[in-house]
């Protein structure tokens, strides 16, 4: 003997809303605070002969503010920092080398092509700020002290 049950299936349309089919997105957590693009920039030298920034995001096209601090204690002679920024597709490692010669200078080998914009020597608790507008693009840029740049160099992103 077959006994159907019958389950009544009630199409309740759930608040009766004709838009029910919209899917509610769950925002994806992939937002960190590095992504964020300013152009308000603090960035800070230390004695460990590092910068706290690796990568800024700027506006392209847009002026940006850059603060360079200097956090550190250690003589200017022995320890000065300072933020240059190269043209796209400067030689890094030549400018570095050229700027090595230019002690009486800072370290900023006057009239350079390769440089965009710079920040003055800095001694310990020493800061400086610069402005600068860049079309988008990737920028590096580095500290040119004798021996820095190769710890002391990062990308200006703008977009
Ligand atoms: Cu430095």
């Amino acid at each position: 003997m077959f006994t159907a049950f019958v389950v009544p299936v009630l199409l309740t349309a759930c608040g009766g809303n004709p838009k029910s089919t919209e899917t509610t997105q769950t925002e994806a957590t992939t937002e960190t605070p590095e992504a964020t693009i300013s152009n308000t920039i603090v960035i800070t030298a230390s004695d460990q002969m590092k910068y706290d920034l690796t990568e800024i995001k700027v506006k392209a096209g847009e002026e940006v503010t850059l603060t360079l601090k200097n956090a550190g204690t250690m003589a200017k002679e022995a320890m000065g920092h300072n933020f240059v920024l190269l043209a796209q597709g400067a030689d890094v490692a030549a400018f570095a080398t050229e700027a090595m010669a230019n002690k009486a200078s800072d370290y900023i080998p006057t009239g350079s092509k390769a440089i965009l914009v710079h920040t003055k020597l800095l001694g310990p608790g020493e800061s400086d700020t610069i402005t600068f507008t860049v079309p988008a693009g990737e920028y590096e840029f580095i500290c040119s002290f004798p021996g820095h740049y190769g710890m002391m160099r990062g990308k200006v992103i703008a977009e």
